[in-house]
């Protein structure tokens, strides 16, 4: 099967080359002497070999694709979609137009050796060709980024009559560092729409990160719909911080997200936040409730003073409910049960319940995430813990054999201010500034953490302070832009003074994609439409 696929590709790229070389006569293109190193990639690669000559790309590049069953094709049509966006081109996939093919750009399935690292790629860029090889769909999608990134905003002024944006020429190998590259949402303190989700997940791709994680529930509002308990969202949908509307996902709208995350190769990390952060179910069903008040709704931002009933048979019916609907939905392998700041638990009933949920979550087959005070109870090492606060507990769960996310609050929590001038955001963890969240090493935040317990980074965006999707941007860019880079490129190849200049080349994208960053002084934005003070001051 596999066999014929290779050779039906095989036939189809001989084909294609010999259909360039006896093609009409190509323009004369003579591109100035292009260097792959110096281009404006982030997250950086692992190893690039420049050329210093350059592709064309324009009217007569088309796009092939190893037809299989692993999705090659769809990435194709993924490549061709944002050249057009970027550069109006309506380049064919898999089939060529009237116009003629000269140039190729081929997404090729390859089981080579060197490509078996998940998501690794190989992209080499010829004068005609553009070849990208990768064992895996993902591998591919991670690859096209980068081709993305080296396309230039305008085309080039040459004696061709047609309109081409050179790509300059070499050879890029490129894999992750870290398995997992996160950020998380925070939709429950404040509710932001499908759309926004949308137009998040699509940043987030083009900067490589495998992982969304949404934070679903919380003291001030419950945001996916559960079929079995329809009080949840009902009641516990209806507001916000601030008393806004608050809203949530049907079923239909989480399954939304989920494949557009899935067509962007990145995965949903549904969470539940419980024992504590569980004021909004309770108000919808006061039979959870065991901090011994009446709940109602509550739309400040304190924490910490709600809390399940540990003790209760129906707690645990409901969260069972409550998982199997969610991991229905949800292709991903992980399910994050919270678990912070469960201040008002007794510490044996915390241990009791987190205890009694994994085994929940596990039922349902899937891998279980909490924040990082979950290890006080006896987890599986198969069970994730994500550092945010407290290093004792990290490296407890390394003891334990499990696996770390590195959330670190004074490094990666996306809500903090940058500085006492941002608008929006808190400062409990620390100011952070652009350079403070990049400039930090994750392989060595913590000692007594072994790298292979590192399983990644994520960078969580809570939400008291932002409720509309340019709040969102302000706080999310361009930091996040940086924990791409952090969770991506090795130790070796990360550097301040580089990334802050390929950081200020993002600047037409982000403009092109009307994202409302924050325009940092530390970094000379290239040509930017938001200045600091404009934004500062309005
Ligand atoms: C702490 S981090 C929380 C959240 C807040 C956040 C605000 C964590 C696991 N819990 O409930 O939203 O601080 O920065």
């Amino acid at each position: 099967m596999r066999q014929s696929t290779v050779l039906k590709a095989l036939i189809l790229f001989t084909g294609i080359l010999g259909f360039l070389a006896c093609g009409e006569k190509r323009a004369p293109i003579n591109f100035p002497r292009t260097d792959l190193a110096q281009e404006n990639l982030i997250p950086k690669p692992l190893k690039i070999t420049p050329t210093h000559t350059a592709f064309g790309l324009d009217r007569y590049t088309a796009i092939y694709t190893s037809q299989n069953e692993l999705g090659f094709a769809a990435v194709g049509e993924f490549l061709a979609k944002k050249i057009k966006e970027k550069t109006k081109l309506d380049l064919w996939v898999n089939d060529h137009g009237d116009e003629g093919v000269k140039r190729i750009i081929y997404i090729n399935q390859s089981d080579s050796t060197t490509l078996q690292a998940p998501e690794a790629y190989q992209l080499y860029i010829n004068r005609d060709s553009v070849i990208i090889n990768a064992s895996t769909a993902a591998g591919a999608f991670r690859g096209i980024q980068t081709l993305r990134q080296l396309i230039p905003e305008e085309s080039n002024d040459t004696l061709a009559e047609q309109r081409i944006w050179p790509i300059a020429s070499g050879k890029i190998e490129d894999r992750p560092n870290f398995e997992y590259r996160g950020s998380m949402l925070d939709v429950a303190r404040h509710f932001f729409s499908v759309e926004d989700v949308k137009k998040y997940i699509d940043l987030l791709a083009y900067y490589k990160i495998n992982v969304l994680h949404l934070h679903l529930s919380d003291d001030q509002g419950w945001r996916i719909e559960i079929k079995s308990w329809p009080r949840l969202t009902e009641v516990g949908g209806s507001t916000e911080v601030g008393g806004g509307p608050g809203g949530f996902y049907t079923q239909e709208d989480y399954t939304e997200i989920v494949e557009y995350a899935a067509a962007r190769y990145i995965t949903i990390v549904p969470e539940i936040d419980m024992p504590g952060h569980t004021n909004a179910a309770s108000v919808a069903y006061p039979i959870l409730n065991g901090n011994g008040k009446t709940p109602e709704l509550y739309t400040g931002m304190r924490v910490g003073f709600s809390t399940f009933d540990a003790q209760k048979d129906t707690v645990y019916a409901f969260i069972d409910d409550v998982v199997e609907e969610i991991a229905a939905l949800t292709p991903g392998p992980y399910f994050h049960i919270g678990g912070d700041e469960s201040h008002v638990t007794k510490k044996k009933d915390y241990i009791l319940f987190v205890n009694k949920v994994e085994k929940i979550v596990q039922k349902h087959g899937k891998r279980m995430i909490g924040w990082d005070e979950i290890v006080q109870a006896d987890i599986d090492s198969t069970t994730i813990a994500q550092h945010w606060a407290t290093r004792e507990n990290a490296i407890a769960a390394a003891k334990n054999g499990s696996k770390v996310i590195l959330s670190p609050a004074k490094k990666a929590y996306l809500d903090m201010q940058y500085d006492t001038l941002s608008k929006f955001g808190l400062h409990w963890a620390a100011y952070i500034p652009v350079d403070t969240a990049y400039i930090w090493t994750p392989e060595k935040l913590i000692e007594g953490i072994p790298l292979e317990n590192i399983l990644g980074i994520e960078a969580p965006l809570w939400s008291e302070t932002i409720s509309t999707i340019d709040e969102l941007e302000y706080l999310a860019f361009p930091r996040m832009i940086g924990y791409s880079e952090l969770s991506w490129t090795t130790e070796e190849n990360r550097d301040w003074e580089n990334y802050r200049v390929r950081l200020a080349n993002q600047a037409p994208f982000l403009d092109r994609m009307d994202v409302k960053y924050y325009p940092s002084k530390l970094i000379d934005w290239k040509k930017s439409k938001y200045t600091y003070e404009t934004i500062e001051k309005d």
